[in-house]
C-alpha cells in the first residue's frame, strides 16, 4: 500500500469508514437506464404508485396485482408465452449506444448507471458459463450490451463516469431458494401463472450456493472486467456476507491504481458510501450523509411503460427544480429513462432531457462541484448551494423588485450579487440588507 492510502479489510466495520469520493459528490446528476426483457412488453398498468414496469414478471404472477399484468399478458401473449420467451423478441434493432451517451451528455449529466441485471436475473453482460448462461450474450440476441454502452461512452463521451446497477437477488433462481428472507424473492423455480406448471429458468447452470457462485463473481466481473465506477446494488441482502469482502478488495485495488470508485447503500452487510433511500421521495430532507435520490422521468416506473401518456413525464422545469432541490440538500440526482424494447429512447424523454440540459449547462457553476449550505437548504421557492468563493441563491419563481431572501444568507453590505446564466450572465443585481439583516434583491429589471 502506498503511504497515506487508506486500506480496508473485509469486514463491514472496516469498509463503513469509506465514503463517497469527491468526484461522485461533485458529479450531482446521473442518468439511470432501466432496459431489459421487461422493456419488450413495456407494461406497468395505469396505476398510481409503484407500478414499476420492470417488475412485469413478478406482477404477472398474481391476478390481483394492481398493474393487471396477469390479465394484460394473457390477452396480448396468451397463456403459453413465458416471460423468458421475451428473449427472442429482445432484438435491439434500434439500439444505438452512441445516441444514448450523446443524449446523456446533452442532458448535462455527469454519469450514467445502466441496469446490468434486474430482478429477473437476465444479465446484459458476459460471464463464464460456470457462473450463468442467463444473459444476453449466451442467449438471444447474443450481444454484450453493457460492453457496447461502455465502449460508446469511452469513445464518444469519455468524461462520463460509468456505473452499474446490479440486483443482489434474482426472482425464481433455483439457487436462490435458500435465501428466503423476503417473500417476493427466493421462490424459484418459476411457474406459469396460468397453468401453475413449473417452467425452466433459462440459462441456469446449477451451482452450490447463490452468493459465492453467482452473486460475488458477477460483481467482480462488473468491477474488474467492465471497470465500473459505481457499484449500484439493489435490494440489499442482510445475508450478503461477501459484500464487505468484495467492496474492500475492490476499493483497495483501485486506490493502488490511483482510481476511486464507490458503492451504494444496497449492497448487503455494508452501509455503503451514500444513502439511496430517497426513491420516488415526494419531499427530500437535508442530510449530512451524502445521498442520491432517484426516480424515473415516468411518474411511477423506471422501465418503459407504454401506458404512460407523454404529458405525464417529468418535463424540463421539473428536472431542473428536482436537481436543484436535491443538490441543495446534499444529494445527487439519478434520473431514470426507460428505453423501448427495440433500444430506442422515447422522444418525449429525449426532448425533456435536452431542454433541461440547456439550462443545466448555462448554470453549471451553481450546481456541479458545489456543497450544501449547512444552515439550511432554503424555503419556499429558494434553494442554496455554495462553493469556497460563492453563495448561490436559486429562485424557482420570477423574482420582483423587493425580493427578500428568507434566510440569513452570508452577505455583507457591498458584496456583489450577480445573475448566473442566460444573456444577463454576470449582470450585477441591486442588493441591500433590511433592518432585520435579510438580503433584499431588486431583480425586476434584470431577469
Ligand atoms: C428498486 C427496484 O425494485 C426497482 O425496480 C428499481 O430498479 C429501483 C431503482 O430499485 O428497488
Amino acid at each position: 500500500a502506498r503511504y497515506g492510502m487508506p486500506t480496508y479489510n473485509a469486514t463491514a466495520a472496516s469498509f463503513d469508514q469509506h465514503e463517497s469520493p469527491d468526484w461522485f459528490r461533485d458529479a450531482k446528476y446521473g442518468i439511470f437506464i432501466h432496459w431489459g426483457l421487461y422493456s419488450v412488453p413495456a407494461w406497468g398498468g395505469i396505476g398510481k404508485n409503484e407500478n414499476y414496469a420492470e417488475w412485469y414478471w413478478s406482477s404477472q404472477m398474481s391476478p390481483d396485482d394492481p398493474t393487471r399484468t396477469y390479465q394484460y399478458h394473457l390477452k396480448h401473449y396468451g397463456p403459453d408465452f413465458l416471460y423468458d420467451d421475451f428473449m427472442a423478441n429482445f432484438t435491439a434493432e434500434e439500439f444505438k449506444p452512441k445516441d444514448w451517451v450523446d443524449l446523456i451528455a446533452d442532458a448535462g449529466a455527469k454519469y450514467m448507471v445502466p441496469v446490468t441485471k434486474h430482478h429477473d436475473g437476465f444479465a446484459l453482460f458476459d460471464m463464464p458459463e460456470t457462473v450463468s448462461k442467463r444473459n444476453s450474450v449466451k442467449q438471444s440476441p447474443h450481444r454484450d450490451f453493457l460492453r457496447e454502452i461502455f465502449d460508446a461512452a469511452k469513445t464518444y463521451q469519455p468524461s462520463l463516469r460509468r456505473g452499474t446497477y446490479f440486483s443482489m437477488p434474482e426472482w425464481f433462481n433455483p439457487a436462490f431458494s435458500n435465501y428466503t428472507w423476503l417473500d417476493a424473492f427466493g421462490v424459484g423455480p418459476p411457474k406459469n401463472p396460468y397453468t401453475n406448471e413449473t417452467v425452466p429458468y433459462t440459462g441456469y447452470v446449477p451451482v452450490e450456493d447463490f452468493l459465492p457462485d453467482i452473486q460475488f463473481p458477477q460483481m467482480q466481473i462488473l468491477a474488474y472486467e467492465y471497470e465500473t465506477d459505481i457499484m449500484w446494488c439493489d435490494i440489499t441482502m442482510p445475508t450478503s456476507r461477501l459484500s464487505a469482502k468484495f467492496a474492500s478488495e475492490w476499493i483497495n485495488r483501485e486506490y493502488a491504481n490511483n482510481r476511486q470508485v464507490t458503492v451504494n447503500s444496497r449492497c448487503g452487510v455494508i452501509v455503503g458510501d451514500f444513502d439511496t433511500s430517497a426513491e420516488y421521495a415526494s419531499t427530500l430532507e437535508l442530510s449530512t450523509r451524502h445521498f442520491e435520490a432517484t426516480r424515473g422521468m415516468d411518474p411511477h416506473s423506471f422501465g418503459y411503460n407504454a401506458a404512460t401518456p407523454d404529458s405525464a413525464y417529468l418535463n424540463a422545469s421539473g428536472i431542473v427544480t428536482t436537481l436543484v432541490d436535491t443538490v441543495s440538500k446534499n444529494g445527487n440526482l439519478l434520473l431514470d429513462i426507460g428505453p423501448k424494447g427495440d433500444g430506442s429512447i422515447p422522444e418525449i424523454m429525449q426532448t425533456n432531457l435536452r431542454e433541461a440540459g440547456v439550462w443545466i449547462k448555462a448554470h453549471e457553476e451553481s450546481i456541479f462541484g458545489t456543497k450544501y449550505w449547512p444552515n439550511g437548504f432554503g424555503q419556499g421557492n429558494f434553494r442554496y448551494t455554495t462553493t469556497d468563493d460563492a453563495f448561490y441563491i436559486h429562485i424557482s419563481s420570477k423574482p420582483g423588485s423587493g425580493t427578500v431572501v428568507p434566510d440569513l444568507v452570508p452577505y455583507l453590505d457591498g458584496d456583489r450579487v450577480t445573475v448566473v446564466g442566460g444573456s444577463l450572465h454576470g449582470t450585477v443585481v441591486d442588493a441591500k440588507t433590511n433592518d432585520d439583516g435579510y438580503l433584499v434583491l431588486d431583480v425586476s429589471r434584470k431577469v
